[in-house]
């Protein structure tokens, strides 16, 4: 009985009506229990039922969703769970949450799927990272997972996940053409002779480390490798079952920066792999990419495992070290918080193993998708592998930072399909190196290399962030600021106190 009293409902006393309906009616003090749980829904919240499951349960003290967050005015996606690994987890009436997601959560049954509509001053009142404006209007769709700690079936998450699901093909087609993308159809995607390009010279076996990767080095391309796993068709992508479910971003400006103000303008959808792929193979030209989709963090077993990154057999010379290195740096840390314990150990093999899963990402697109010019993060080095299709790429040197008037996050204005000399003359100046890298072959990008690419076809690329004895002071600069973090963390909880009470008893 309990678990079917709605704390929210949409009329007043609807519920009260249905249990009457029903048959045996509430008790006099039943009703009043109930009267007295009854809160009117907030204003600015509107509730759309998308999937309604037999189960009535709903959440009252804690609650569990998968949602994705949109902005009402133009469908961007500003945050979301299905993309990432897990569902969010929150207590309810906490503040927690936003006002208008939490009250159209409580509205929402155990395992239901629903459209919640929100006004800004339910929302984001005074505007939020990620593009939200102030005020702006919002949308979740909310799947409720978990309710005060019991799960709703598999059946009914698949069928209120399947309710939610983005029609991609619209909501990618609604920005479809725009006069970003006639600026792509007007650029050639030749311009190197406007301004001297060299092409990235092939590997010869020699990339012998401090000196090349330090900046005075040269991208290098590798011939196709014979490992490179051949069964990750374009049917696999369109149809597979996995692809039919793995949810993941597709960008219109990509890499996303949110110190960039021009995202503002740009559109994220949320769209599956599967619909993604085949809006790629229809299409003539689009911006829209999925760029930077962490492919084994959804699921582990996406495209066969670990398969999918080809060794670096090309390059015998260049070592990935980051997974040793991940491994070495979380023991020490955990050494450090908790003492010397198993679970310490276990616990840094799980956090070097995610870190390291995190650091293979997939993109894929149609013609015409770019990544903008930047250099990566942390002074990684990037292995990019083209698993289909083909696409350029041109990099430059670090040295080449201030004509291509990079900002200190490393990221580079200046579009380089259709240059602006007049705003940006010293570009120039700058001496891009470029290559087509074709399905089976491995570009290396060294620590700090500016780069850009477009895909010349409907493509699909891995890449894998490295590091390794060149690029160890970068891996260790920014290993430390993480732990930092989370040793402040800990502290302001006051979870470091056994560390400070053991170093006063070694000192007793
Ligand atoms: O789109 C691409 O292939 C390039 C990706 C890239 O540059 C990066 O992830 O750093």
């Amino acid at each position: 009985m309990e678990d079917e009293i709605p704390l929210h409902c949409d009329e007043e006393l609807t519920w009260e009506r249905d249990v009457v309906r029903g048959g045996s009616g509430p008790t006099s003090q039943e009703l009043a229990a109930m009267r007295s749980l009854w809160r009117p829904p907030r204003k600015g919240v509107q509730v759309e039922a998308l999937y309604v499951p037999h189960h009535k349960r709903f959440a009252r003290s804690k609650a569990t969703v998968h949602f994705t967050g949109r902005l009402a005015s133009s469908g961007a996606v500003f945050d979301g769970t299905w993309f990432k690994k897990s569902p969010l987890s929150f207590d309810v009436g906490k503040g927690r949450v936003v006002p208008g997601f939490e009250a159209g959560v409580l509205q929402t049954r155990l395992g239901g799927a629903s459209r919640v509509r929100v006004a800004g001053s339910e929302a984001y009142p005074g505007g939020a990272a990620r593009s939200i404006e102030p005020g702006a209007p919002i949308v979740f769709d909310v799947v409720v997972v978990s309710a005060d700690g019991v799960d709703a079936s598999a059946d009914d998450i698949a069928a209120a996940e399947l309710a939610t699901r983005p029609r991609s093909d619209d909501a990618l087609l609604a920005w479809w053409p725009s006069e970003e993308i006639r600026s792509y159809l007007r650029a050639r995607v030749d311009p190197l002779g406007r301004v001297g390009g060299r092409p990235i010279p092939p590997h010869e076996g020699t990339w012998t480390g401090a000196d090349e990767v330090s900046g005075r080095g040269l991208c290098v391309s590798a011939r196709r490798s014979p490992d490179v796993p051949r069964n990750w068709t374009w049917d696999e992508l369109c149809d597979a079952p996995w692809a039919q479910r793995a949810r993941a971003l597709a960008k219109a400006k990509a890499p996303i920066r949110s110190t960039d103000p021009s995202l503002r303008a740009a559109p994220v959808v949320e769209v599956t792999v599967a619909d993604f792929s085949k809006f790629c193979l229809r299409v003539d030209h689009s911006p829209y990419y999925l760029n930077g989709w962490e492919l084994f963090v959804q699921d582990p077993n996406v495209w066969g495992g670990g398969s999918v990154l080809p060794p670096l057999d090309q390059f015998p010379d260049v070592e990935d070290l980051s997974g040793r290195l991940l491994l070495e740096f979380e023991t020490q840390a955990n050494a450090r918080i908790f003492g010397p314990s198993q679970k310490g150990e276990a616990l840094a093999a799980a956090t070097a193993t995610d870190a390291s899963t995190r650091l293979t990402k997939a993109f894929i697109g149609p013609r015409g998708a770019t990544t903008r010019l930047h250099r990566d993060n942390h002074g990684a080095h990037a292995r990019l592998t083209v698993l289909h299709g083909s696409k350029l790429y041109v990099a430059f040197s670090p040295a080449d930072k201030a004509n291509l008037y990079a900002d200190d996050a490393g990221h580079s204005p200046v579009d380089v399909l259709s240059p602006d000399l007049d705003e940006y003359p010293l570009y120039a100046r700058a001496i891009p190196y470029a290559a087509i890298v074709r399905a089976g072959e491995t570009l290396l990008v060294p620590r700090n290399w500016y780069h850009f690419a477009v895909s010349l076809t409907p493509s699909v690329t891995v890449m894998r962030n490295f590091w390794n004895a060149t690029n160890v002071d970068d891996f260790n600069l920014m290993q430390r600021a993480i732990l930092e973090r989370k040793l402040g963390v800990l502290r302001d909880a006051g979870m470091l106190r056994r560390e400070s009470n053991t170093k006063n008893q070694q000192a007793g």
